[in-house]
């Protein structure tokens, strides 16, 4: 097992000089962040666990590296998480410490947590010792993954279908073996400067995003909200690698689609061109917006298909054929299955099946959930993905779907129908709820929400509906579209019919 960050080793090593991250006009360099985590890993080395508020600045970068070099979990926070759901996180994900920036304001639940503030544009303005700052005689010199590849380093928490959010419990062996399949497969190096917006408290954004870069020696360049104008700006100048969501992409093919000669339109398409590679993940982003890209650009964007629970499954090759609405073949040391409802494992091509996986890119289980662990996999190890999907003759994998109607992927979030539901239900105004997903053009699905008010001649506002779950869950959660019913559709069971509720 190799260091997992190795190019953060030491303050002063050969890439000591060399621009690890930057947000807006905030610069680290590896010497800058290797002296800034070591510093910050010696006072977490005894914490447990630990929160990081999860903001998008490289305050969040210094302190998810300094818990990697000091060997203790950090559980990444939405900054806009809700009272409810962050109140489950931290109850059972319990950190004595919570990492966050000078400035930022935290939310009540967090205060009989010990606060250690992070400050990146301190570490910028304190004077460096040559290519670096002078090592702190108390930091740990070496990695803690030297020692542990099965050691948690990260709990990242996703939906289900009910229930509050469980926590992914991700060890540096996944982490290491997901980011080297992806180097392998999309020739990424040191030299490569990825752009991206996403947030950083996801695989994504924060494995792929910020860990992908610094595992290569290479850079990250965060543009801290999504704007079209951000992504020309920085891909015009230096950047090489996109990641977004299909909801980015989709935006930016919105902008590509004004005529040419638009001063907007000729910036973003001039630097789409110029890139190395285009990535999209997180859900399906549509044929109709590959296209629309690959005619302004003449460059195809390419797909790759994780989960928080797997890391990266499969992936379009840098030197592949970019087949838009595939995901790509297995990428390396991924083994992946199709498998029948009762368990037979499909082999022809083009049969449709779930899609099992199993590798060094696995988590090791939920959090406090042995139950859903034990789940979530087959008695021989396979992670059930929950996705449906096809293979073809040359191992290309298609999605097609996905076997629990209760998910929903807004915006790339994966969002569970049962807690948007309870969190409706606990409104005083409501006495029956039901969540589906509708198709979206820009997000994927929406949030919809189907409720019966307690009042039927006072319904609670739709915007008060939306508001109330922002504040409990998350703002991504909240219904964007709110149906009132005299009654919901109910089988003789009692079960609420949703398929019927669209009609
Ligand atoms: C609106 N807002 C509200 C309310 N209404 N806040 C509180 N209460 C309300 N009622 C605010 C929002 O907070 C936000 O504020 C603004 O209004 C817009 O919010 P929203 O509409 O949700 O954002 P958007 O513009 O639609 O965002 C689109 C997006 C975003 C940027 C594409 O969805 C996004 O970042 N998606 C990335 C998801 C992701 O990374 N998924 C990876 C997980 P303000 O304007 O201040 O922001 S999947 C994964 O990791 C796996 C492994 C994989 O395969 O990748
Ligand atoms: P999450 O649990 O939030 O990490 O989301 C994982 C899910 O996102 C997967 O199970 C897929 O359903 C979906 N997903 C990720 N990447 C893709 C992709 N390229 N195409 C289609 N779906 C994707």
């Amino acid at each position: 097992m190799t260091l997992l960050l190795p190019a953060l080793q030491s303050p002063t090593g050969p890439t000591a000089s060399r621009e690890a991250v930057r947000f807006g006009d905030l610069s680290l360099t590896y010497g800058r962040l290797a002296g800034a985590s070591a510093a910050l890993a010696a006072r977490i080395a005894d914490a447990g666990r630990v929160a990081v508020w999860a903001t998008p600045t490289p305050e969040t970068v210094i302190a998810v590296v300094a818990a990697l070099r000091a060997g203790v979990p950090a559980v990444p926070l939405n900054p806009r998480t809700g009272e409810s759901e962050l109140a489950h996180i931290l109850a059972d994900s319990e950190p004595t410490v919570v990492l966050a920036g000078p400035d930022d304001v935290l939310p009540p639940a967090l205060e009989r947590l010990r606060r250690v503030a992070v400050d990146a544009r301190a570490e910028t303005e304190a004077p460096a010792s040559p290519g670096g700052v002078a090592p702190d005689p108390e930091a740990p010199t070496t990695m803690a993954d030297e020692a542990a590849p099965e050691a948690p380093a990260l709990i990242v928490y996703t939906s289900g279908t009910t229930g509050p959010p469980k926590g992914a419990v991700l060890p540096r062996r996944a982490i290491a073996a997901s980011l080297d399949a992806l180097e392998d497969a999309w020739g990424w190096t040191g030299d490569d400067v990825l752009v991206h917006a996403l947030p950083l408290f996801h695989v994504h954004g924060l494995i792929l995003g910020v860990l992908g870069p610094l595992r290569r020696g290479g850079s990250v360049r965060h543009l801290g909200k999504f704007a079209p104008e951000g992504v020309a700006r920085e891909l015009g100048s230096g950047g090489t690698m996109l990641f977004g969501v299909p909801t980015m992409y989709h935006r930016l093919a919105e902008v590509l689609d004004a005529p040419a000669g638009t001063a907007e339109r000729d910036a973003l398409a001039g630097a789409l061109a110029g890139a190395r590679l285009l990535v999209s993940g997180s859900a399906a982003l549509p044929v109709h917006d590959h296209e629309r890209i690959a005619a302004a650009t003449g460059r195809r964007v390419i797909e790759r298909y994780g989960m928080t629970e797997t890391l990266m499954n499969t992936g379009i090759r840098a030197d592949g054929a970019p087949r838009p609405g595939t995901v790509g073949p297995a990428l390396a040391g991924v083994e992946l299955r199709l498998v029948e409802d009762d368990g037979t494992v499909l082999d022809a091509a083009g049969a449709i099946g779930e899609i099992q996986v199993r590798g060094p890119n696995l988590f090791t289980g939920y959090l406090n959930r042995p139950d859903a662990t034990a789940a979530a996999h087959t008695a021989d190890g396979w992670f059930r993905t929950g996705d449906v999907g096809t293979v073809d003759e040359d191992g290309y994998v298609t999605i097609v779907g996905r076997k629990a109607t209760d998910l929903i992927k807004s915006g790339g979030y994966k969002i569970g129908a049962g807690e948007i539901e309870n969190v409706l239900l606990a409104h005083p105004g409501v006495r029956e709820a039901a969540v589906t997903g509708e198709e979206d053009p820009d997000l994927g699905e929406r949030v919809v929400a189907w409720v019966v008010a307690a009042d039927p001649d006072s319904p609670p506002p739709a915007e008060e509906l939306a508001g109330h779950v922002a504040a409990q869950l998350a703002p991504h959660k909240r219904p964007r579209t709110v149906h009132y019913l005299d009654a919901l559709p109910r089988n003789d069971l009692g079960k609420i019919m949703k398929r019927s509720l669209h009609a």
